[in-house]
Formats: structure tokens, C-alpha cells, sequence
């Protein structure tokens, strides 16, 4: 790839919508938490996944488990957070939802509650810094911990709907999809629902997962993560399909996530080419920038390279990603004001 592609790219204003904190903390970061935790005896092998290395979706959740016990503190979530949204904001991305699991961490004195405010600290410290960036969050449940913690997870996120000057725009359902029932989060997704929280659910990232997809596309959400085993050609459903058109659920595309994770082959067979060419609405995001080792300018740039999609054509993808934020009205509009602004004369 020359120069001048990587510089279009990189210069693109871009939407991320699908970025979670704790996978996007970058090498220079992990850096800094070693040296400062040098008894943990965590080296760099253990917090990403390089160029050409592949895993199972089984062990990328060990490494994610490995970086948790390198962020256990408030000054280590406001560190990782600050930098991961300069590091977002140093690629162009000019809107930005990010999600994390609250976590409580007994040894520290962490909890839930100071998880999400300071969070919500790091991105008013960035904004007072006058950086180029909207940055929203997701609360995120993961799905191994049950009902209980979902619901709980849900009240206090609608506590920080009303209380976090719209910072906080909604909730995230993830990790390992392989553990774990959705339908007994259900009741937790329906309320959330109710009280004005969006939802992004993982969705069909395994296979064999139709009737748990089945209900929760039902909700319906408002965003759906992945999707990669929905439509029927990898063993998903036209059904299933039907109901992501019907209620027009744009899905959150993680290229190298993906196949980094071997859940998808290679880049080629990529679902996005299944989704894009239906013209669904279909964001280019990184999941978890830092794990596997990507920016969102270079998933930009793969996906464009993969399907021969042309400079024009990105840029339209990137611009229609307004549309599926979960930002209010207003907010999409300055967006595409500076879209608008942005757009070279010729491509
Ligand atoms: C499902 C994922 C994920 O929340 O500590 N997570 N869940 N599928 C994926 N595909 C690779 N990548 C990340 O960030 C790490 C957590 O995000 C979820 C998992 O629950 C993981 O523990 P936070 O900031």
C-alpha cells in the first residue's frame, strides 16, 4: 500500500462505534501499566495479537482478562481511556462510542459506580483539551455474569442517562459468546430498552446461535455487533436476515477482529461484502484496536483493498456511519457539517 492511500485514509473523518476500552489500549499504554506493575510479570505477547498471528476466540478472552489485571485502579481507566481516545482522535475518528464492562475490584477500592465516572472524567478532560473528537459510552454487560449483575448494570446505567450530561448513550452486550444464556438477560434488555438506553448486542459471532439471535433481534436493538453468522450462505437464516432489513439494524464490522479471531476465514469471505452489496447500512469499526493490533484508518483501507471499493465510496461509507450513532440529532448534524466541509473536490 503507498503513502499516499495510507494518508487518504488516515485524513478520512471516521465514525467508531464499536470499540471496546479495554482491547483498544495500545502498545505505548500497555508500556506504561507494565512498568508500573513490573511484579505481574505480564510482557507485551500476552496483551496483543501481532501481524499475521491468529487465535481462538477462546484465547482472546484470556488476553483481555491479562490487560484487567493491568488496569485494576482509577488512575490506570483514566489513563488507558485518555489515551485511547487521543489515539482514536490522532486517526481522524471524529466520533467515537466506546464501551466497557464496569468492573469492581476489591484490592483497589474500585467500583462499579467510580468505573463509569472515570470514564466519563476522561472524556471531559479530552473535551476540555479542545481535541477534535465527540466521544460518547456504552455500559457493557458481559453475558457470562447473569441476570443479577445485567440488571444492576442496567439501573445504573439509566443513572448516568439522566446524570451524565449525554455522555452516556446506551448499553453494549458482550463477551465470550460461547458462555453464558441471553434469555434469562431478557427482562434486563427489555427495561433498558424502555428507559431510553440504545442497545448494541453481539449477535450471532459464533455459529449455531439462531434462536438466541431470533430473540434478541425481536427487541429489537438498536445496533447489532458482528452478525457474522446471521445471513443464511454461513448457516444463519433468510429469517433472521428479514428481521435486521426490516427494522433497518445497521451492523458493526470488525475485519481484522474477526479473522484475527478465526471466526471468519479470511478477509474476502468477510460478511461485509454479504451486507454491503443489499446497500445495508454497515459500519467499519476495530473492536479492539489494541488486542489486534489495527487502527480504524487501516480497516478503512482493508476493506477498501479486499472489495475494490473506491476512495468515493469509503467516504460515503464513513459519512453514513452518522446515521448510526447514537448521538442526538443536533450532534449529527454538526457531523455532517463537517463531513461537508472535509470533502475533497476530486478523489
Ligand atoms: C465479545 C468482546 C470482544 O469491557 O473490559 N469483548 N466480547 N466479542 C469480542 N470479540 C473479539 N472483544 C472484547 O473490554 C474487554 C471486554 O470486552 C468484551 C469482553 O467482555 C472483554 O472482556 P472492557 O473495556
Amino acid at each position: 500500500m503507498n503513502n499516499d492511500t495510507e494518508e487518504f485514509y488516515r485524513r478520512l473523518p471516521k465514525v467508531e462505534l464499536h470499540a471496546h476500552l479495554n482491547g483498544s489500549v495500545s502498545w505505548e499504554t500497555i508500556e506504561k501499566l507494565i512498568k508500573k506493575k513490573p511484579h505481574l510479570n505480564i510482557e507485551h505477547s500476552m496483551t496483543a495479537i501481532g501481524r499475521g498471528q491468529r487465535r481462538t476466540l477462546d484465547e482472546c478472552f484470556q488476553v483481555f482478562k491479562v490487560i484487567h489485571q493491568l488496569v485494576d485502579t482509577e488512575e490506570d481507566i483514566l489513563m488507558v481511556a485518555t489515551d485511547v481516545i487521543k489515539e482514536f482522535a490522532a486517526d481522524s475518528v471524529k466520533y467515537l462510542e466506546l464501551r466497557s464492562t464496569p468492573r469492581e475490584e476489591k484490592n483497589t477500592g474500585l467500583t462499579k459506580r467510580k468505573y463509569i465516572e472515570t470514564i466519563i472524567r476522561a472524556i471531559q478532560m479530552c473535551k476540555n483539551e479542545g481535541l477534535d473528537i465527540d466521544v460518547r459510552f456504552l455500559v457493557a454487560i458481559d453475558r457470562r455474569n447473569g441476570p443479577e449483575v445485567a440488571m444492576e448494570t442496567v439501573k445504573l446505567a439509566e443513572e448516568f442517562l439522566l446524570s451524565s450530561d449525554g455522555l452516556v448513550v446506551g448499553l453494549d452486550v458482550s463477551g465470550d459468546p460461547t458462555v453464558g444464556s441471553v434469555k434469562t438477560l431478557l427482562p434486563a434488555l427489555e427495561r433498558a430498552k424502555n428507559s431510553g438506553l440504545k442497545l448494541s448486542l453481539h449477535l450471532s459471532e459464533v455459529p449455531s446461535q439462531l434462536e438466541e439471535s431470533d430473540l434478541l433481534l425481536n427487541l429489537p436493538p438498536d445496533r447489532i455487533g458482528h452478525g457474522t453468522f446471521l445471513h443464511p450462505e454461513v448457516g444463519g437464516s433468510q429469517g433472521l436476515v428479514d428481521k435486521v432489513l426490516k427494522h433497518n439494524i445497521p451492523l458493526e464490522l470488525c475485519l481484522t477482529s474477526n479473522v484475527k479471531g478465526q471466526t471468519v476465514p479470511c478477509y474476502s469471505k468477510h460478511h461485509f461484502k454479504y451486507w454491503y452489496q443489499l446497500g445495508h447500512p454497515t459500519v467499519i469499526c476495530t473492536d479492539d484496536k489494541g488486542v489486534f493490533c489495527t487502527e480504524l484508518s487501516q480497516e478503512y483501507q482493508l476493506a477498501a483493498s479486499t472489495f475494490g471499493l473506491s476512495r468515493e465510496a469509503m467516504w460515503k461509507l464513513s459519512q453514513q456511519a452518522i446515521d448510526c450513532t447514537f448521538a442526538p440529532e443536533v450532534v449529527k448534524e454538526q457531523l455532517r457539517q463537517k463531513w461537508t466541509d472535509l470533502q475533497p473536490q476530486v478523489f
